[in-house]
């Protein structure tokens, strides 16, 4: 009944339709109108009530209400399922129970913020209420085991692309998982597998995307490093028109790979990527070391040419010298 007086709202464009109107159209009560649209209120529509006139619909929420997700979603798999949240732990924790409790393929969980925001290593990732896209997405894909590191590039390729589709910021990747504007970090990915020695039973990958942080809101460890596609646009960013262009670009990608494999990934990923041919200081997990990327192999590891010849990393963090950052 809520997304129906909804819809009717909407359908009015602005204009005041009566309590008596919704309530004759719908075959609902006066006082369970006013009890939907207090509850529509509280989900952030503003919604604006005249004694005589009645209700008209002044703006929308900005929340990433299922509702609002559903009514702008081109995927089919990705996003027929969706948990939302005001507030979680992480939603790569949600998103994990549930695929391990069966849920489907394209099941995602979102968040408005989260209290305990996960990095790779037990990092923190900072997800203040209602100004990112705080998102994990379940995939149950037929690869092997040794291909999922694979999906964090994949992943990565749909969201840039996405990104600058939509914000125009002109945005790239470094690798393995970051997406960078003007050398400052906007999106981190954090890919988690469950899987059998030769079969993966789920991937959870989960994307901290800043959408409309103010860079002065960054806490003093990351404000150096870190900041969001706002402040890279010059103007708020819708999160549902940029959460479901992503949904859209990761399923046509994802489709591409299981059918093809991850070639062409693999190339548009070299396109996208700001750290090839870039001096970088790679941190290993047992070494540092300097180089130049040169380029990544089939399997998504970075190759480093050194003074001692050439490196293959395929698990690490790299930072690009300050001077070649874009
Ligand atoms: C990542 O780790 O970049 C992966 C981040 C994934 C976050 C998403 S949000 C939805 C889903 N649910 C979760 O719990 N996690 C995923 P890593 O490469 O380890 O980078 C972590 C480092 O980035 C931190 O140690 C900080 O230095 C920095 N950082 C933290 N919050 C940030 C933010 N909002 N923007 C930019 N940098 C940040």
């Amino acid at each position: 009944m809520r997304t129906a007086i909804l819809e009717v709202l909407k359908k009015n464009s602005g204009q005041y339709i009566s309590g008596e109107d919704i309530s004759h159209t719908l075959k609902v009560s006066r006082t369970a109108v006013w009890k939907h649209i207090r509850a529509l209120k509280e989900d952030g529509y503003a919604i604006e009530a005249h004694p005589r006139l009645g209700y008209a619909l002044r703006q929308n929420t900005d929340r990433l209400l299922p509702a609002e997700i559903k009514a702008q979603l081109t995927s089919t798999v990705l996003g027929r399922e969706i948990h939302y949240f005001s507030e979680l732990d992480s939603t790569n924790n949600e998103a994990k129970k549930l695929a391990t409790n069966g849920c489907q393929e394209g099941t995602i969980v979102v968040a408005e913020a989260q209290a305990t925001g996960r990095g790779r290593l037990a990092r923190g990732w900072f997800s203040p209420h209602g100004k990112g896209i705080w998102l994990s997405v379940v995939l149950r894909p037929p690869f092997s085991p040794m291909e999922a590191a694979k999906c964090t590039l994949m992943a990565a390729v749909a969201v840039n692309r996405a990104i600058n589709e939509v914000t125009g910021a002109g945005c790239g990747i470094k690798w393995p998982n970051d997406i960078l504007w003007n050398g400052r970090k906007v999106v981190g990915i954090l890919t988690e597998m469950s899987a059998e020695m030769d079969a993966i039973n789920h991937i959870v990958i989960g994307m901290g995307i800043n959408v409309n942080i103010d860079q002065q809101e960054f806490p003093s460890e990351i404000a150096a490093t870190a900041t969001s596609l706002a402040v890279a646009a010059g103007r708020q960013v819708s999160r549902v028109k940029l959460l479901t262009a992503i949904l859209a670009e990761l399923e046509r990608v994802y489709t591409v790979v299981k059918n093809s494999g991850f070639a062409s990934v693999l190339d548009d990923w070299k396109t996208q990527s700001i750290t090839l041919g870039q001096q970088v200081d790679v941190h290993g997990i047992d070494r540092t070391f300097t180089g130049v990327a040169v380029d990544i192999d089939a399997d998504g590891a970075l190759l480093i040419k050194t003074s001692q010849g050439l490196e293959r990393v395929l698990a690490g963090d790299v930072s690009i010298r300050p001077a070649s950052c874009i």
